[in-house]
């Protein structure tokens, strides 16, 4: 049999062995989703929160092609500024341990990652989902499939908004995906609370999300869970004052013939600079907000013997 080059962190692992609550954290968001220093200041914020909530963090990356499951501070500060990690999914994560390259782990990658590690719930920003323009490109983030297949929670603040979101939620609901809104009947849009289209599911407990999780192990239904947690009110950009940026964002992509993987990061800081910063601070917010709700869920998870 073989097995999978992976490093846990000695304080994950202790956690693992004590059968305590950890949470794992991605490294997408690092690398190609908010400047530096940004990127590495909200990293080691989000594991503060997971900590303060009574969870171990374990942020996720391919390190010379080792798969290292919680990152040393030097790791993480590397990262931050390091020019040459792919930004990794589960179609290039053999290829990167392979070739012994460094890449940051998107969704997709960290659930199997922290799959491998046994555990149960991750906390990101926003997943990939159904790009608009679907028709023409088929482009669904591999976000989406990897949630139908593997058995990890993942708490987001939705789908972004930069996204088709109605398809979104029909290809999660195919999939066969529970996507379950956390204290709200509308599904939220990462910048926005509310994306204009109802929840499917709502809970509004951590207890009632780790019962969930429960029942599906239960029923031996395969696959995750989708936490949507609107970022909190005062961080918010209402979906009216953000559309107008979405679509001057997508059109400059459009005009840039951007494809591919490079689509999300290329959004992202459009809209930085579109909104003048604004959407970088609702992502450090909302993000840390997921993190915290994320720990919370572990320990409930722990709780309920899980
Ligand atoms: N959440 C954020 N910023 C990000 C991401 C999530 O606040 O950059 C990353 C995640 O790693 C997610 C990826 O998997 O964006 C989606 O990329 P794509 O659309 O190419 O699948």
């Amino acid at each position: 049999m073989l097995h999978a080059p992976i490093d846990l962190a000695p304080e994950v692992r202790a956690a693992r062995e004590a059968g305590a609550p950890v949470v794992a954290l991605e490294s997408t968001i690092v690398t190609h989703g908010m400047p530096h220093p940004q990127n590495v200041a909200t990293a080691r914020a989000v594991e503060a929160e997971v900590r303060r909530n009574g969870a171990v963090p374990a942020t996720i990356a391919v390190v010379a092609g080792r798969l290292r499951i919680g990152l040393p501070d030097e790791v993480l500060d590397w990262l931050g500024t390091a020019p040459d990690v792919l930004k990794l999914s589960r179609a290039d994560l053999p290829y990167a341990v392979a070739a012994g390259k460094h890449g940051s782990t998107t969704v997709a990658a960290t659930m199997i990652c922290a799959h491998l590690a046994g555990i149960r719930v991750f906390a990101t920003g926003g997943i990939g989902g159904v790009h608009r323009g679907v028709e023409a490109t088929l482009d669904i983030s591999a976000d989406l499939d990897e949630l139908a297949r593997t058995p990890v929670a993942v708490v987001c603040a939705g789908a972004k908004a930069i996204l088709d979101l109605p398809r979104t939620l029909e290809y999660l609901e195919t999939r066969g995906v529970p996507v379950v809104a956390y204290g709200t009947d509308r599904f939220p849009a990462f910048w926005s609370r509310d994306s204009g289209l109802p929840a499917p599911l709502r809970l509004d407990t951590p207890e009632a999300l780790a019962a969930l999780i429960r029942a599906k192990d239960a029923l031996g239904l395969a696959g995750g869970v989708l936490v949507a947690n609107p970022v909190p009110e005062a961080d918010e950009i209402p979906a009216a004052e953000i559309a107008p940026r979405i679509e001057a964002a997508l059109a400059q992509a459009r005009e840039a013939g951007i494809a591919a993987k490079a689509v999300t990061p290329f959004l992202l800081a459009r809209m930085l600079e579109l909104t003048g910063g604004r959407s970088l601070a609702t992502n450090i917010a909302l993000v840390r907000n997921n993190a915290a709700l994320a720990a919370r869920m572990a320990v409930a998870l722990r709780q309920a013997g899980l």
